[in-house]
């Protein structure tokens, strides 16, 4: 079993119910162990576009990191996600954030993700769920201290 972490974004149509589907969908392969709450956030990188909802969960699969990455995929095509502006909106984006203990630097996968330390989306949930890992050596607490003021709020 590979532990594993991922995030889950959304900025289009019914935020929560697109949440909601692709945890349903995920759980197909994915025993899902904990679940961040959801966050509403500003937009990072490309600015012209409605708030995101944001979560982060842990979970446990079966499958090695390159068929969890397939598997992603064939949930955000079922979401009917398209792809136009880089960073744009979509109805789904799912990324792997950590998976197990392992490096990767593929074409298609790097995994820690590679901006994952950047973004307060991604660890301020992460950090809800696991205040004690450490990712390249550093504590998430230490991270959070250091980003910049992307705008992040906590829905109930
Ligand atoms: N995803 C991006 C780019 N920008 N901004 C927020 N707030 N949330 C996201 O999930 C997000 C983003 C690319 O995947
Ligand atoms: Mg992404
Ligand atoms: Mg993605």
């Amino acid at each position: 079993m590979n532990k594993i972490f991922l995030s889950l974004g959304t900025n289009l149509g019914d935020k929560e119910a697109n949440l909601e589907t692709a945890l349903l969908l995920l759980s197909e392969k994915v025993e899902i162990l904990k679940k961040s709450s959801h966050y509403e956030t500003e937009p990072v990188g490309y600015k012209y576009q409605p708030w995101f909802l944001n979560m982060v969960i842990e979970g446990e699969t079966e499958l090695c990191a390159k068929d969890t990455l397939l598997f992603i995929k064939t949930i955000e095509n079922k979401m009917k996600r398209v792809k136009i502006v880089i960073n744009g909106p979509r109805i789904i984006d799912i990324d792997i954030l950590i998976f197990g203990n392992e490096k990767i630097e593929t074409e298609n996968l790097t995994v820690p993700h590679p901006r994952m330390l950047l973004r307060a989306f991604v660890m301020v949930p992460l950090f809800e769920i696991a205040p004690d890992i450490e990712i390249s050596g550093r504590k998430i607490k230490d991270i959070i201290g250091n980003l910049e003021g992307e705008k992040i709020c906590k829905r109930n």
